[in-house]
């Protein structure tokens, strides 16, 4: 929705893969998306699972790559302590052009060369770009994502609508 500039207040996902937490990158990568001038708005490191990983890359699942990259946002080639994503959701206005052309181009190659990708990825033997980082493209699959990684609770200011259900017989781990 616009702001009183004109300009959209977005919310997007940015996950920081496995390649990114092994290559010690985390610093880097928050310090270059900093730039834009956003707020984070939730954060979290996740493990994450084969159903997970499917659902976030749907899109994607009749391409050829689509088997290596379900291992790769789950961490299997990278191994631990690696086997993990740190996920953010950063609002703000205009956010998501903001951070995609902080993040560049899929393509790790073909990225402008100080952008995100395009200084730390890479293009692995299997043909799978390792970039390093993951921004949502638009506005509808900003929300999908981020519906996805987090529950409302995780979120400041949370963004979309929200309900109220009851819960028959709840566990909950708390310290011992
Ligand atoms: P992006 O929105 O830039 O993350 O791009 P896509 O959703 O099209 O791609 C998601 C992921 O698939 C990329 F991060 C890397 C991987 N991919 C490949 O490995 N090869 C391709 O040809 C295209 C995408």
């Amino acid at each position: 929705m616009p702001n009183a500039t004109g300009k959209e207040i977005q919310q997007l996902l940015v996950l920081i893969k496995p390649d990114g937490l092994k290559k010690s990158l985390t610093g880097n990568i928050l310090t270059k998306l900093s730039e834009a001038k956003l707020c984070i708005v939730a954060a979290k490191v996740v493990h994450v699972g084969r159903e997970l990983a499917s659902d976030h890359y749907i899109h994607l699942k009749d391409k050829p790559f689509f088997a290596e990259l379900i291992e790769y946002i789950q961490g299997k080639i990278h191994g631990e302590p690696y086997n993990r994503v740190l996920a953010l959701v950063y609002q703000g206005e205009d956010a998501i052009q903001k951070l995609r052309r902080i993040a560049g181009a899929t393509n790790p190659e073909e990225a402008d060369p100080i952008s995100i990708r395009g200084a730390y990825g890479r293009i692995t033997t299997k043909g799978v770009y390792e970039n390093v980082i993951h921004c949502s493209s638009d506005p509808a699959e900003a929300e999908r994502e981020i519906k996805l990684w987090f529950d409302p609770a995780e979120i400041i200011g949370v963004p979309y609508a929200t309900k109220k259900i009851a819960l028959e017989k709840t566990e909950k781990i708390v310290w011992a």
